[in-house]
């Protein structure tokens, strides 16, 4: 009531959904502020060495209810609400989704950043303020479009604006030589302003912050021109400048934009290397030799890479220490996480493009390159610079003092082939760290039913000590606990086919198996086989309408990223067959699909709860950890999915009985694409491949013509191997068919697989950073 009043300034008559989230929000956020400010001063005032995790991306979803859920405070939430007459759903929902992000990738550094208040560990994490985060999908006739997202449209509660910390923010310009010194004169310039939010941990015990870098014109505005009365001109270096922090670019796309691209890299790096610096300083004094034991710096992937050769010129250029000293220090406190051997997302920029944006940078470059020649003897083949481009990955690896890999496979992989060669040299430098995901959000806040029958089952300790499942596995023998387990489970579906049904008009049977696939629409990924294996299942649903089927409903969520064809066709053709086979009287008791639009955090926290199958179906050797299919896993869905990336964990602690195994191993993969004619070869031998894409073509869903590039890249090319697999798949779906009807069956296994979920707490994985990695 005091926020509303004084805050919001409105009374209880008037107010909005919106005025009442807003003062619930800034409640919470009170009670927040306290444990974070004691932490800054623990930190401080003990010296203690810091955390700084610098990511492109935080897709945080909503702050709300994970801020209730970690302070404890959800029972007297729903009293106080109750009592003023409010609904908690609808005020939680009110919040708009933080989308500064576009997939694992930035999930997983806002469960790392959770993880570590949660842990108590000293950290910043340092992004980009985008103003319009990952742009919002809907769908015209099936076909994704693209709209802006719109979140800091309103007042952003959480947030602190630091008009105190601003770091001014170079590009472009000349190097000269001044007394033997290289002093770089930037052409360009912006202001780089912080902007904080505390992140509150598990009990809230520690909070520390995300801080985002919002750009700002050193100049703001030409009042000569205004007065002239050209108003869009005057106003045109506040636009210019504030370009770089309006978009976060989806990864992975295409040509343009590269050189905006490449600044706002370079905006974030430069920004929180310098609140690094000035921080040290102001705690340790000007002795920056003393930096790897004061400072732990994570790059998440290739993206904040520019921190090497800037972290080099902060320190030589501007605090006057020399070369090899000033590398020897910037290796020490470095470190580099690949989330891809997908080539495409192992940046290289042009010569060209970097001499242009950041000169110093490129001759710093250069310097790191040659010395490591030296320093190593090596050939060319391990440089930095390459065929007139820089090797962002290549100059990741060579700055850091630990590399890792985000699963087992994925690391040996890392070991074996992109950098093999630098393997040899450093053998000692890559290190596994599996990822994980903080069970707060993801089953805690998000899964309430299943979360009340752990409480009452096995004690409520699991939240913070996820290890504590184990406890489960003695109830997968109890018939009574597997009857709750299957009522919660049902309850989610019931919540789930509500929402459905409300925004999509379908009609989903939650006693059908409720099948997911979730994520960004990437060939790897495979959501091709997912429908193609739909669309075989239909016709045969057709062929014997009288069998005894599985009723299932297949979900998809995901987006394509603007430039990328191929999956923006494959999301056409998912929806084309949907509206097929959602409305085929004969089929649809059996066979439904759902492609809920504008797939994000927040339609996750409500998919994953109430889904029986989580698909993992990558090109084994493609996906180098997933994290979604950790969260299945704990939410009690069985997967169906490939030895890839963190699946091979996955199956191997709950053990090969509870996984749905099928298609080639990473290393099968390999020689089956190095066949000629592999696609052609297995289309041939697969009846039902045949006829899912003879009947695309025929157009039973739709316009064929959409799709007969599509059809002819899976006969003659399918890089992704979608026919070599898909029998397996096919085969495999059938034997998750069979064991859905057997219930007790089904809801055992799906409790070994929460109690052997514990392993993909990103507690573990943020404990496995600071021995191995970060030494605090
Ligand atoms: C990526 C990888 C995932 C990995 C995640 C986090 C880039 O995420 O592909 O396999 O789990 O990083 O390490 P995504 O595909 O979801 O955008």
């Amino acid at each position: 009531m005091y926020h509303l009043t004084h805050t919001q300034g409105r009374g209880p008559e008037f107010a909005t959904v919106f005025d009442w989230r807003l003062a619930v929000s800034y409640t919470i956020r009170d009670l927040i502020v306290t444990p974070w400010m004691a932490g800054h001063r623990t930190s401080r005032d003990n010296k203690l060495k810091r955390v700084y995790y610098l990511s492109m991306e935080f897709l945080i979803g909503r702050i709300l209810g994970d801020a209730i859920i970690n302070l404890g405070l959800d029972h007297q939430m729903d009293e106080a609400l109750e009592s003023l007459g409010l609904n908690r759903t609808q005020i939680l929902e009110d919040e708009p989704d933080a989308a500064l992000g576009n997939g694992g990738l930035g999930r997983l550094a806002a469960c790392f950043m959770e993880s570590l208040s949660s842990l108590g560990v000293p950290a910043f994490g340092y992004g980009i303020r985008y103003e319009h985060g990952l742009f919002r999908q809907r769908f015209a006739a099936g076909q994704q479009v693209e709209t802006p997202e719109d979140w800091l449209n309103q007042p952003h509660p959480w947030e602190f604006v630091r008009v105190d910390y601003s770091y001014t923010i170079g590009f472009k310009g000349e190097v000269e030589t001044v007394d033997g010194h290289s002093v770089w004169l930037p052409g360009e310039s912006v202001v780089a302003r912080a902007y904080d939010t505390p992140v509150i941990g598990w009990q809230a015990n520690w909070a520390n912050t995300l801080r985002l870098w919002g750009a700002q014109p050193t100049n703001l505005f030409d009042l000569h021109r205004f007065n002239a009365g050209d108003y869009a001109a005057a106003a045109e270096p506040e636009a210019l400048a504030r370009t770089l922090s309006r978009v976060l670019y989806p990864d992975d796309t295409t040509d343009q934009g590269k050189e905006l691209r490449l600044k706002q890299e370079y905006f974030l790096t430069s920004a929180a290397l310098q609140d690094i610096i000035r921080r040290f300083v102001a705690e340790h004094g000007e002795d920056l030799a003393h930096l790897p034991d004061k400072v732990a710096i994570q790059l998440n992937d290739t993206h904040p890479a520019i921190a090497g050769p800037e972290l080099i010129r902060l320190l030589m250029d501007e605090h006057d220490l020399p070369f090899a000293q000033s590398l020897d220090l910037a290796r020490r406190t470095l470190n580099y996480t690949n989330h891809t051997l997908l080539p495409e997302a192992l940046e290289r920029w042009s010569i060209w493009l970097m001499g242009h944006v950041l000169p110093r940078h490129l001759q710093i470059i250069r310097m790191i390159d040659e010395d490591h020649r030296k320093s190593t003897g090596r050939p060319a083949n391990v440089s930095i610079i390459d065929h007139d481009e820089v090797r962002m990955g290549e100059l990741a690896f060579i700055m850091a003092g630990k590399v890792n890999g985000v699963s087992a496979l994925h690391t040996d992989l890392v070991r074996s082939t992109v950098f093999a060669d630098l393997h040899k040299l450093h053998p000692d430098r890559i290190v596994n760290l599996t990822n994980g995901v903080t069970p707060r959000r993801w089953l805690r806040m998000s899964n309430p039913p299943l979360a009340r029958l752990l409480d009452k089952t096995i004690g409520t300790g699991w939240t913070g000590d996820l290890d504590l499942l184990k406890g489960l596995a003695p109830y997968a023998d109890d018939g009574g606990f597997l009857d709750e387990l299957r009522a919660a489970k049902r309850q989610n579906k019931v919540a789930l086919s509500n929402g459905l049904l409300a925004d999509l008009g379908i009609n989903a049977d939650p006693e059908a198996i409720f099948d997911v696939q979730v994520k960004r629409m990437h060939e790897y990924k495979r959501q091709l086989l997912n429908i193609l294996e739909t669309i075989a299942l239909w016709h045969r649903i057709h062929e014997s309408p009288n069998g005894d089927w599985t009723p299932r409903l297949k979900i998809f969520g995901g987006k394509a990223a603007p430039g990328y064809w191929t999956a923006k066709t494959i999301i056409h053709l998912i929806n084309d067959v949907a509206k097929t086979i959602n409305d085929d009287p004969v089929t649809s008791q059996f066979l439904k699909i759902a492609y809920p639009p504008n797939y994000n955090v927040s339609m996750a926290e409500k998919l994953i709860p109430a889904a029986d199958l989580s698909e993992q179906i990558s090109t084994a050797g493609k996906e180098a950890s997933g994290t979604g299919n950790m969260k299945f896993t704990m939410n009690g869905a069985l997967t169906i999915g490939t030895l890839d990336g963190a699946n091979v964990e996955i199956r191997e602690l709950v053990g090969p009985d509870n996984f749905f195994l099928f298609g080639l191993t990473a290393a099968e993969a390999e020689t089956e694409k190095a066949k000629p004619g592999h696609a052609r070869a297995a289309i041939e031998k697969s009846d039902d491949m045949k006829i899912a894409l003879q009947l695309i073509a025929e157009g039973r869903f739709g316009r064929p013509e959409h799709y007969y590039a599509l059809l002819d890249r899976t006969w003659n090319d399918d890089p992704f191997l979608v026919a070599s697999d898909f029998d397996s798949y096919y085969r495999c779906q059938r034997s998750v068919d069979s064991a859905y009807a057997d219930h007790g069956h089904w809801d055992r296994m799906s409790a070994l697989n929460i109690a052997s979920s514990g392993f993909f707490s990103s507690d573990r994985t943020i404990r496995g950073y600071m021995e191995t990695i970060w030494h605090v």
